[in-house]
């Protein structure tokens, strides 16, 4: 992905995600130029209903979008964003951002799991999918990358995390990552 959209324009906010699976790789938007692919043409006027977090939710390869108690999905054939899931009574930590407590694939299979508070600030809740899927994958935390990022999302700028390798339709076979606990001889 390399390209430019002008000089002299702020883009606030950015996501790079598959969205699409009719365009290979990530789809991007955020400041003008509406929902662009990997090399910067516009796919879509119309673009999704938030530009904050993505999430691996239902079965298919794609990401969802993860937004304030929201998790939806951009409906490609029809340009729209979909609800999938709002958790009632849950909030995100700050305004436009909305970033929640925080997203990570914590247990289960490999979609992620997100945590949010609830707006008495009594409650932690962790919601995970009960769609089913097709595609097994090793839990995402054993990729290094993605594992630093979730890391990051508690102690660095709020961003949503993304593992080493290209998790989407069209992808290729994961390599098993050859991990090794400090203190422990490899087998
Ligand atoms: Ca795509
Ligand atoms: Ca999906
Ligand atoms: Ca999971």
């Amino acid at each position: 992905m390399k390209f430019a959209i002008g000089r002299n324009i702020d883009v606030g906010r950015g996501v790079a995600a598959d969205i699409d699976p009719t365009h290979p790789g990530f789809e991007n938007w955020g400041g003008p130029g509406g929902l662009r692919d990997l090399n910067g043409k516009t796919i879509s006027d119309v673009v999704p209903s938030s530009t904050n977090f993505v999430i691996w939710w239902d079965g298919d390869l794609t990401r969802e979008l993860l937004d304030k108690n929201r998790i939806d999905k951009w409906d490609w054939i029809n340009k729209r964003t979909i609800n999938l899931l709002t958790a009632i009574d849950c909030v995100a930590n700050n305004g436009t951002k909305a970033t929640p407590s925080l997203s990570a694939d914590l247990f289960g299979d490999w979609r992620e799991e997100v945590i949010w508070r609830t707006k008495d600030n009594r409650e932690l809740r962790i919601y995970s999918t009960v769609i089913p899927t097709t595609y097994r994958f090793t839990t995402l935390m054993q990729d290094p990358q993605y594992r630093t990022a979730v890391a990051g999302e508690n102690v660095g700028y709020n961003q949503p995390p993304h593992p080493g390798f290209y998790l989407g339709a069209g992808m290729h076979k994961v390599a098993k990552e050859q991990v090794t606990i400090v203190g422990q001889k490899r087998k």
